[in-house]
């Protein structure tokens, strides 16, 4: 875990008292401010509209930690995909016939700020930068053949990502449609310095996955519906993200189609507990960038992409009253049921996101 999740997980406990404070301060007052029902869980996005005139400002951090090796739903060990699959770079200098380098664990850390503002009760504008830090280890086999590992290297670059902005149509109450585009402000040249089967150490443009941004423009449609009680909120949320072109590097990666459904349950108006399933299904990259090329499975456009169906746990508190009024905190935690993997591919184990969020 880095410096920052702790920190922001010192943070959340440090907040997950606040609420109980206020509420010996206030016990019978009803009604009035912030609920924590009236936001989804903090993993979803776009899923609250704002009055005329309001702004929210946010911070959200996404943490995902990957390891290992699948082809579609089976996990395989590096010495088997260092001896079974093909490199398809074989035949150029120096490459051999089967891959020689397996990415074993990987990190990243992504920063969001957002902004929103209501332009009328339905219609909300938003707009999100984000900065994020990767990390991946990796283990190199010696030679063209057989299991003798060499050694490992270390990639991590890090930088802004893409920009989105987009907007919230309210259609009624409950439903409205969320209008995204993506900014390619993110990088996708990024290099780090890889260890050769032959005992080098040279500096290489980084495979799909270690790249900061997409480097096209994305739409991002979506339609969000939303409910809640006195004491229970529900939704659904549907998304996509479909690449428009290619990239100047002659790729473009996989589009996204997400469906997500949740369920949360308040404790108390300040804090409440939620349950989310999500199930994505993202595309293999198209294209190739020339510039990418080497005996490891990311290099390879056709291992991106893949199925997954993952379950999140989550909490939300709000700041109804005080001085704090109006502020929120929300952490959700995901794991995997189900993962079926364009592979060789590394598969996630877990995510977390912490945010936080102010409205005035
Ligand atoms: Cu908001």
């Amino acid at each position: 875990m880095t410096f920052s999740m702790k920190a922001a997980l010192g943070a959340a406990c440090a907040f997950a008292c606040m609420p109980i404070a206020a509420q010996a301060d206030d016990d019978n007052e009803a009604g009035g401010g912030a609920d924590a029902l009236d936001h989804a869980p903090i993993g979803v996005m776009g899923d609250h509209r704002h009055g005329e005139g309001e702004w929210m400002v946010s911070y959200r951090l996404m943490h995902m930690d990957m390891g290992g090796v699948q082809i579609g739903t089976d996990a395989v060990s590096p010495d088997t995909v260092v001896t079974t699959v093909p490199n398809r770079f074989f035949g150029n200098p120096g490459q051999p016939p089967t891959l020689r380098i397996v990415p074993t664990s990987m990190r990243m850390d992504m920063h969001m700020v957002g902004v929103m503002y209501g332009l009328s009760d339905d219609i909300t504008l938003m707009a999100m930068g984000n900065y994020v830090a990767k990390e991946m280890d990796h283990v190199t086999y010696q030679g063209g053949m057989g299991t003798t590992e060499l050694g490992n290297f270390r990639t991590a670059p890090d930088g802004f990502g893409d920009t989105k902005v987009g907007a919230l149509i309210g259609l009624v109450d409950d439903v409205h449609l969320n209008l995204g585009v993506s900014i390619p402000t993110g990088s996708i040249e990024e290099t780090g310095e890889a260890l050769t089967p032959m005992g080098m150490t040279v500096p290489v443009r980084l495979p799909y996955p270690m790249q900061l941004g997409s480097g096209t423009w994305d739409l991002e449609p979506g339609i969000t519906w939303r409910g809640q009680s006195d004491t229970w909120g529900w939704g659904a949320q549907a998304r996509a993200t479909i690449r428009l072109g290619e990239n100047s590097a002659d790729y473009s990666l996989g589009d996204r189609f997400m469906a997500t459904a949740w369920l949360a349950y308040s404790l108390d108006q300040s804090v409440a507990i939620s349950g989310r399933i999500e199930a994505e299904t993202v595309g293999a990259v198209d294209g190739i960038d020339a510039q990418i090329a080497g005996p490891v499975q990311t290099a390879n456009p056709d291992f991106h992409g893949g199925e997954r169906v993952s379950a999140i746990a989550g909490v939300n508190f709000a700041v109804p009253r005080g001085p704090l009024s109006g502020w929120r905190l929300g952490v959700e935690a995901g794991m995997p049921l189900v993962q079926d993997l364009n592979g060789p591919q590394m598969p996630t184990d877990y995510t977390l996101t912490i945010g936080l969020q102010k409205a005035f």
